[in-house]
């Protein structure tokens, strides 16, 4: 029996440079998310859109762009997510921009914790994500989750779990980097995040890319993947807030997607950065769909 999966909006851009990935969550429905996931023999409960402090699009305040409201709906994905995994159920994220990643997964790593299970996170995504106040060119913390799970960023921010760090760098694979600024850059190579970037990838290929990726996975690891649609190529989804040329094609996305359904460890997941403002006729959210059906085991034909 596959683990019942629950939907959860969180209709925000509170933390991007752009607006309009507030309005993703529900470019995802209109693309079929649901009923696509129930055709794969998934139980499904739309728990609907989480509510947090509207976007007052404001400047960065010491190096951080809507603090206040960035933890505000942080505080309340984590307590959405953590209430799912404690049911048993497999929680998606809906985004809205991917500072979220940061309640998202530090519910995953809480309930690992009282599990006493390991955690592995793959994180899809052009970009680190991994600046801090001190090195953000932006101030958007967007560009901070990993950071701030990693125990780097504020304490309105890090605290959020009550365990700090929520995770460990170890735990983390990050796939399809390509926009890392010169600072983060630094601090990556710094803290040992293992990064396999579109270099990586060109030369070694995605397959080798994802064994090594989804390497070492035993019965005990819950898998998390955050995925951020602006990991794929401008060509496939130019509904993104920051589009980044040279990402995976359509078929190195389909075959990442396929390797982490066959491991069988996928236990969460966030669909983070859809931006429909900037999305030709929902294109963006239907191919994400279509990507996360792969991530849901769909496959051409039966899988011995
Ligand atoms: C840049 C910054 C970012 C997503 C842009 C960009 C970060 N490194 N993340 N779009 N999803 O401003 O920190
Ligand atoms: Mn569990
Ligand atoms: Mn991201
Ligand atoms: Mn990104």
């Amino acid at each position: 029996m596959p683990t019942p999966v629950s939907l959860i909006g969180a209709p925000t851009d509170v933390g991007a440079g752009a607006r309009g990935v507030s309005m993703g969550p529900e470019a995802l429905r209109v693309a079929g998310l649901q009923p696509m996931l129930e055709g794969l023999d998934c139980t499904v409960l739309d728990r609907g859109n989480l509510a947090g402090p509207p976007n007052p699009w404001q400047p960065p305040v010491e190096g951080y762009r809507h603090l206040s409201e960035v933890a505000a709906w942080n505080t309340a994905v984590h307590e959405a997510v953590y209430t799912e995994l404690q049911q048993g159920r497999l929680p998606i994220l809906l985004g809205g921009d991917h500072c979220l990643g940061i309640g998202s997964i530090s519910a995953v790593a809480r309930h690992c914790r009282e599990r006493g299970k390991k955690l592995r996170v793959l994180w899809l995504d052009a970009h680190a994500d991994f600046n801090t106040s001190l090195m953000t060119p932006s101030g958007n913390i967007h560009g901070m989750p990993v950071a701030c799970l990693c125990g780097h960023g504020p304490e309105p921010l890090v605290g959020i779990g009550g365990h700090v760090p929520a995770i460990l760098p170890g735990m983390v694979r990050q796939i399809g980097i390509r926009s890392v600024d010169e600072g983060e850059k630094r601090f990556v190579h710094e803290m040992g995040l293992e990064v396999f970037d579109m270099r990586y990838i060109d030369e070694m290929g995605m397959r080798h890319t994802m064994e090594l990726a989804l390497a070492m996975l035993d019965s005990n690891t819950h898998l998390h993947v955050s995925f951020d649609v602006d990991f794929l190529d401008p060509d496939v989804a130019p509904g993104v807030g920051t589009t980044v040329r040279g990402g995976p094609t359509y078929r190195e996305a389909q075959l990442c997607m396929e390797m982490i359904a066959d491991c069988g460890r996928m236990a969460s997941l966030d669909v983070m950065e859809l931006n429909p403002a900037l999305d030709v006729r929902n294109q963006t959210a239907e191919i994400a769909v279509d990507l996360i059906a792969s991530l849901f085991g769909k496959s051409t034909l039966m899988r011995r």
